[in-house]
């Protein structure tokens, strides 16, 4: 720290340094309170706490190169070719004879960042700063490169200084390089529930976001733990630009351009950049400070509402949307976007139920003023662009009100016809959803051998034929000229899309019946895409399943053994060490008759189901995406790069 901060702590002694007189024992009696929890999420909350700071630096234009590595004794290393943290002692105030780096390391700094000017900018969820990993760890090596001396520092169990910074020699090379390096070794007893254990996809995802969002900035990741050993460097001379490229890339770009702007007022900073895909969904991502805001905030707020005034005026300024005509919606405009909204204050508040939303709301205003001049300008200045955005937005409009009437339509055939539901459903006798199940079956003779299977007073069946649609390229209006889709939504009873409730399912297990073959588990990723995109609520009450029919079947004597997979297969061997029959691997759910379907698949007595989280479902929406999508590819890349894993395998 400068000499002009040590002046200002003498002046005005106070509450904030009694926290001093406290020292670290706070942080160690309720982490939660710093890092967010004693999980893996604090855990690594711990590197971003101090890659933070060195961004910091990064961001002051004093560093350029920020190195994280993990090494083999569990412990991980930060280091910055920045100034290097101020190392003279104090000369007076209630820090006196300590030198600014130790009180770094040592001090609560509640809320803000320590430095003085050029340090406006607080990054982290809690902005605590540095003590705090030094207060959760075992042990804490700082090594600092400044006016032409190295020095060293060593702190232990939970930030106890084994003695003062000392100088142990020159700085290495020839040029006097500056720098800072910390090294810490989480404290096991803090992190206890989950461990101390670095995932390196999690810290490479994040320093690659940092990356991104930190143009030229260069971020060195190592894992040298053994076994795990990998080197990636991060950096990217366009910033956000190259992070929508990045995100768009296993899509069909709308244009090649991608918008771009920043400006800074009174410690406020946006840096926003945009461009559309010919998808239908919507990717705008918040972040302040380097956050990932994912409930949005007063940021994401201004740009939509600038966007949406924006388009509008420019369409009906060039006579592509007529004065009598309705505005463009936001959500029209929005389709396909892929926008990053990147901002940095200097007092984030954090709101919401996971602290990810942006509260400060001059950012709004802020964001909207900014954006209304420079994406105005730059719809001005590239018209073919421009056209394609409010083509594509208009189009949106004329889906979304087709979507509308495809809605009614099928709500209003549902409501006319009584019970109205589709000649290919044989419902079950309760009408208590609670109770009752569909099983949705694929192709019409499994249908046939599940309908004499199912308890008819709660068990429904709907056989759908071989492939539905493709949902991830289809829009809701389309999809609902499918009669198998309509079948479906109208079987389920909760409507579809936006409108869907839960509420009005009219049953609570939702069971996908399919072989275990290539066209099955198709047909299943297709269905949970259908689910995650359209009937959410369902999936998120839980009230979506897998049948797991079985796999294998063997004979002990004349009874047919069925076993559900490999495991179960195992086991059985296990048991049965002598068993010399052969085991039938079932191909198809037609394979049985319907008294093995019932025992094995459908009986509430016997059966295992598999419940799908919306986890689950995001992936089989993700999976479909990229086997489905226009990118070639990407889905070469994909297939590729997991066909290894079995989950994909037979897709
Ligand atoms: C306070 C003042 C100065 C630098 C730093 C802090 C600093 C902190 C960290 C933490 C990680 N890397 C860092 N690099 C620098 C500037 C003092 C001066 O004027 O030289």
């Amino acid at each position: 720290m400068s000499t002009k901060s040590t002046t200002t702590a003498t002046a005005d002694y106070g509450a904030k340094d009694i926290q001093v007189l406290e020292g670290l024992d706070p942080v160690r009696k309720r982490p939660g309170m710093y890092i967010g929890s004693t999980g893996l999420a604090g855990l690594h909350h711990l590197i971003w706490e101090v890659v933070d700071n060195s961004v910091d630096e990064a961001m002051a234009g004093h560093c350029d190169r920020i190195g994280v590595t993990l090494l083999a004794d569990g412990s991980c290393r930060v280091d910055d070719n920045g100034r290097g943290i101020p190392v003279d002692p104090y000369p007076s105030g209630p820090h006196k004879g300590k030198s600014a780096a130790e009180v770094v390391l040592t001090v609560l700094h509640a809320g803000g960042k320590f430095g003085g000017e050029g340090y406006k900018v607080s990054g982290g969820l809690h902005g605590v700063g540095v003590s705090v990993v030094n207060a959760l760890s075992k042990r804490v090596h700082l090594q600092i490169d400044r006016g032409g001396k190295r020095h060293e520092m060593e702190f232990v169990d939970g930030g106890k200084p084994t003695g003062k910074i000392s100088v142990v020699g020159d700085t290495p090379g020839r040029g006097r390089k500056n720098g800072t390096s910390v090294t810490f070794l989480p404290d096991p007893t803090i992190f206890a529930s989950e461990g101390t254990e670095f995932v390196a996809r999690t810290v490479l995802e994040r320093l690659q976001t940092m990356a991104f969002l930190n143009r030229g900035l260069e971020i060195a990741f190592k894992d040298e733990r053994p076994g795990r050993e990998q080197e990636v460097t991060f950096q990217y001379k366009g910033g956000i630009v190259d992070f929508v490229k990045h995100l768009n890339q296993s899509k069909e770009a709308l244009f090649s351009k991608v918008a771009h702007y920043e400006d800074e007022d009174e410690g406020q900073m946006l840096d926003i950049a945009l461009q559309w895909n010919t998808g239908y969904h919507e990717g705008i991502h918040g972040y302040a400070n380097g956050i990932s805001t994912i409930e949005g905030g007063m940021h994401v707020e201004g740009f939509k509402t600038a966007l949406t005034s924006v388009v509008n005026k420019y369409a009906k300024n060039r006579g592509l949307l007529k004065e009598k005509d309705d505005n463009l919606l936001g959500e029209d405009i929005r389709e396909g976007i892929t926008a990053i909204i990147s901002v940095k204050l200097s007092e984030p508040q954090f709101e919401g139920q996971t602290k990810a939303k942006l509260g400060n709301v001059s950012m709004r205003s802020f964001v909207q003023k900014v954006t209304n001049e420079r994406l105005a300008e730059w719809l001005d200045e590239n018209p073919t662009e421009a056209n394609k955005i409010v083509k594509k937005a208009q189009a949106a409009a004329q889906a979304r009100v087709a979507a509308k009437n495809a809605r009614n339509a099928v709500r209003r055939k549902t409501a006319l016809a009584g019970a109205g539901m589709p000649d290919k459903l044989k419902d079950c006798t309760s009408g208590n959803p609670d109770e009752s199940e569909i099983f949705i079956v694929e192709g019409d003779s499994a249908g046939g051998t599940a309908l004499d299977a199912r308890d008819p007073r709660t068990q429904a069946i709907l056989p759908i034929r071989g492939k539905i649609l493709n949902v991830e390229r289809a829009r809701l209006d389309k999809m609902l000229k499918n009669n198998e889709v309509t079948a479906l939504v109208t079987a389920i009873g909760g409507g579809v899309g936006d409108e869907f409730d839960a509420a009005k399912a009219r049953y609570h297990k939702i069971i996908i019946l399919a072989d275990a073959d290539v066209d099955g588990s198709h047909i299943r990723t297709l269905l949970l895409t259908f689910f995650f995109r359209q009937m959410r609520p369902l999936v998120e009450a839980g009230y979506v399943y897998i049948a797991q029919p079985p796999l294998y079947s063997t004979e002990i004597g004349k009874e047919k053994i069925y076993l559900k997979d490999d495991l179960a297969k195992n086991r059985f061997l296990e048991e049965h060490p002598n068993h010399k029959k052969e085991f039938q691997r079932l191909k198809g759910l037609g394979e049985m008759d319907w008294e093995e379907l019932r025992s094995t698949t459908m009986s509430d007595a016997t059966r295992t189901l598999l419940q799908v989280t919306v986890e689950e479902a995001a992936l089989a929406d993700e999976v479909m995406g990229v086997l489905m999508g226009d990118d070639v590819e990407s889905r070469k890349h994909f297939i590729q790069t997991n066909a290894k894993d079995v989950r994909f395998l037979d897709i």
